[in-house]
């Protein structure tokens, strides 16, 4: 069952951030909240503004793919930041908000839930949240969705998702997570900010993720690589050691893990 709607004057008593959801659009049904974001940053939203959606229509993956985003039951979220660093460090953004989000719900619910590389949150390899930051000039849109009170999922969708409500047996109340969620975004995000690195959030990165020490296979557009995750780095790359003994690092693409 859905809890409360969520409620920008509720959310807003309740957050302790500075930037991050100090403005809120809060709407019943979107096609996307990406969407929605950008045209609010295109017509000069400042940074930290925060769009909601109970459900959307069309929810955005990567690669313009599907996100499934029913109503009332997840955190379908969309956040316009301005970062005054290079657009190749973007990648990075998809590290610290797995971060935020990995840490938010470990907090608030005790799952110990990990991060998988690029842009998952995941329990036991199904995956509960996506990240989509998407880089525009002079802004990005960082796109989260989290599976929160779902009790069941589309066929497609059954072996590879899942969501807060199934792994805990019980709902969890969507307000507290956003807050915890938007507060651990902006300590990440600025610590980021500041040195234009993920330095300092690197060693909680490697112990949340769920690749280290994995054997996986890597596809880009234009490679493929097989290889044991030995590391990511502070650019947020992942660093496979090939069976040649070459070290490859890869900064996007799909990844499987080989068993
Ligand atoms: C992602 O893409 O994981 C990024 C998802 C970002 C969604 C948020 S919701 C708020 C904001 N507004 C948007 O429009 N989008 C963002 P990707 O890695 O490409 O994964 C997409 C794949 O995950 C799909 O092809 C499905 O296989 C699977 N999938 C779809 N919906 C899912 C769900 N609710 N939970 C788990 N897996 C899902």
């Amino acid at each position: 069952m859905a809890d409360n709607a969520l409620s920008p004057d509720d959310i807003a008593r309740r957050l302790e951030t500075k930037v991050l959801g100090r403005r809120i659009f809060a709407y019943d049904s979107l096609t996307s909240t990406n969407l929605a974001a950008k045209d609010l940053a295109e017509s000069g939203s400042p940074e930290g503004t925060l769009v909601l959606a109970e459900e959307q229509r069309r929810g955005r993956g990567r690669f313009e793919r599907w996100w499934y985003s029913p109503k009332g039951l997840g955190l379908w979220l969309s956040l316009i930041l301005r970062p005054q660093v290079r657009m190749e460090r973007a990648p990075a953004l998809s590290l610290l908000t797995g971060l935020s989000v990995v840490k938010a719900i470990r907090a608030d619910t005790g799952l110990p839930v990990l991060i998988r590389w690029p842009n998952d949150v995941v329990f036991r390899d199904k995956k509960l949240c996506g990240v989509l930051p998407e880089v525009e000039p002079g802004f990005v849109i960082l796109g989260v969705g989290i599976n929160v009170n779902h009790c069941s999922f589309p066929p497609e969708l059954l072996s590879i998702a899942t969501s807060l409500r199934i792994e805990l047996a019980r709902s969890v109340e969507r307000t507290e997570l956003l807050c915890r969620l938007l507060q651990e975004l902006e300590r990440n995000y600025f610590s980021f900010l500041d040195g234009g690195e993920l330095t300092p959030l690197l060693a909680e990165i490697r112990e949340f993720s769920s690749l280290m020490g994995k054997t996986v296979r890597v596809s880009t557009v234009d490679q493929e690589s097989l290889g044991q995750v030995i590391d990511i780095n502070e650019e947020g790359r992942l660093v496979l050691r090939l069976a040649s003994g070459r070290i490859a690092t890869h900064i996007a693409g799909e990844v499987r893990e080989v068993r």
